[in-house]
């Protein structure tokens, strides 16, 4: 690892030039091609030059991790968790390094920012103790002196690629539970935040993880993420946790299926919100402009279609582009109270603004038509460097059906749809329409509804007078539909992603005893009105 000069963006900090992290050693740090990490509010700005990653790479990580796995997975738990303890005590040291090291990677808002690593400090810290539990059951025997015990197991060599809109977040949901089961990892970190990735694989480095236990493989999905995927098949891989588009989680499902491999799949979504009309509009405002425009739209748990009951839709919308006039956009880095940044990358804001198409056609009106901010057309507080910078202003549509393209598409930006209903059941539906189903949320103070809402949603998560966002560390995290697989992050659920059972029969009769056959009778003392069916022998 290298740090150099960074002319063009001296202001934001220096290049950090690396490598790969394989069996605890860097490798193709001098690489002659190397991918750029750059700063999206300032392109000037080289944040990282990392090598791609390719077959040779990934299987050199895989094997490091396969030896690594016949010892990590003999230390013993309680142990594994004494290194995860390590691990937040180095992030809650370096919080605020890493913390303004995404915001300058990927355009997060500091607050945010800091948000995010307290969520992985927030995994270290539940799952340190679990180290401790990790428990398995004794199960009583239908004979006598015979034991029955379970065991969890772990998997192996987990790949995790995960996505740049959380860099820290959403590794640590991963690799931190996968490695406290016992299992090692090859990460494929996004190449949006490969910095953050450095960053963060340095905590483990400081916590003393041994050699093998964590490998780092960089590069694009196309290329080094199709290389881990097309290593499942050679046999190297028994475990893969993705977070990023259902397209390409589908794809990797057929990989795994393939394999008979049960991959962890957090995927897109279309989140709706409900407000109905009793609502506390006040509250629901705020919420709904968190939920669309916080952290630029660029959450698997943005707001997509907003469904307001038609009785306070006038009012609602009318204080909804009020406050949005407000938002203040900028460069993260050097203002802490912006609303939001940059979008992450070149390729995200393409489809942000190519997705004014999708109204073409429908009953669906623009009330803010997002664009590219230009030094000419900046809004008011707009604090950035327009010309070198990815930054684009918020879009509103009102008047969308649920089946129009724009409420079935997730764009990843700040853009939300006014969805107009006459019923609760006209919301639930429209709020079930989608082929998503990550996060929701409902305004609503009736009891009543807000149970139906609870039993009728269709979502992995939910909200009651709360944003689509927000996810707490220790809850379950996933969707269903095209939001996943049904498997989930997080707390105690996500463990079963990364272990197996095992269980054990122990008969210590000193005789061959047959379950179902050697099982004494009970005598219930029932007439038998069929015995006549069959001779006794
Ligand atoms: C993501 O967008 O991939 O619930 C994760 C939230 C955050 C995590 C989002 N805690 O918004």
């Amino acid at each position: 690892m290298r740090i150099k000069e960074n002319p063009g963006g001296a202001r934001y900090g220096k290049t950090l030039s690396g490598g790969h992290y394989i069996n605890g050693k860097w490798m193709g740090e001098d690489a002659s091609e190397k991918f750029q990490s750059l700063n999206p509010s300032n392109l000037d700005d080289v944040v990282g030059e990392f090598p791609i990653g390719g077959a040779n790479e990934v299987d050199a990580a895989c094997k490091a991790a396969r030896d690594a796995f016949m010892k990590w997975k003999n230390v013993p738990a309680p142990v594994r968790g004494e290194v995860i303890s390590k691990v937040g005590a180095v992030l809650r040291e370096q919080k605020e390094m890493i913390s303004r090291l995404i915001t300058r990677e990927i355009g997060k808002p500091l607050r945010e920012a800091r948000g995010e690593v307290q969520e992985a400090i927030d995994t270290a810290a539940f799952f340190q103790s679990e180290g401790r539990r990790l428990y398995g059951q004794t199960v009583p025997s239908e004979l006598r002196n015979k034991q029955l015990e379970t065991f969890r197991r772990p998997l192996g060599v987990c790949a995790m690629i995960t996505a740049g809109n959380f860099p820290c977040a959403v590794p640590a949901w991963k690799i931190i539970p996968a490695l406290l089961c016992g299992n090692t990892v090859v990460w494929k970190p996004s190449e949006d935040a490969p910095a953050t990735a450095y960053a963060f694989l340095n905590a483990f480095r400081q916590a003393g993880l041994m050699d093998g236990v964590i490998n780092v493989v960089y590069g694009h999905g196309p290329t080094t993420g199709q290389a881990v995927v097309d290593a499942i098949d050679r046999g190297l891989i028994n475990k893969v946790s993705f977070t990023g588009s259902s397209q390409i989680g589908m794809k990797i499902g057929e990989v795994c299926g393939r394999n008979l491999q049960v991959p962890s799949l957090e995927l897109g979504g279309k989140n709706p919100m409900i407000v109905m009309d009793d609502a506390d509009l006040g509250l629901a405002v705020t919420g709904a402009i968190w939920s669309a425009y916080g952290t630029g739209g660029q959450r698997c748990t943005s707001l997509g279609n907003l469904i307001i009951h038609e009785k306070v839709a006038d009012e609602f919308v009318e204080r909804f582009q009020q406050e949005a006039a407000k938002l203040v956009i900028g460069d993260p880095s050097f203002n802490e109270d912006i609303t939001y940044g940059p979008m992450i990358a070149e390729r995200f804001m393409e489809r942000y603004l190519q997705h004014h198409d999708m109204a073409a056609g429908t009953g669906a009106k623009c009330l803010l038509k997002g664009e590219r901010i230009t030094a000419d057309n900046a809004p008011a507080g707009f604090c950035g460097n327009a010309e070198r910078g990815l930054f684009v202003t918020p879009s509103l549509y009102d008047g969308v059906s649920i089946g129009d393209d724009l409420a079935q598409t997730e764009v990843f930006g700040p853009t939300v749809n006014v969805i107009r209903v006459a019923s609760f059941d006209e919301a639930m539906a429209a709020a079930n329409g989608t082929k998503y189903g990550l996060s929701s949320a409902i305004y609503t103070d009736n009891p009543q509804l807000r149970l139906r809402f609870k039993n009728e949603i269709t979502a992995g998560m939910s909200s009651i007078n709360n944003s689509t966002t927000g996810a707490e560390a220790h809850l379950p995290f996933g969707g269903n539909g095209w939001s996943g697989n049904g498997t989930r992050e997080s707390g105690i659920w996500v463990i079963d992603a990364y272990t197996k059972w095992h269980c054990i029969n122990i008969d210590d009769s000193g005789g061959l005893q047959l379950a179902q056959m050697d099982v004494e009778e009970v005598d219930t003392g029932a007439a038998d009105s069929l015995a006549d069916l069959v001779t006794s022998g």
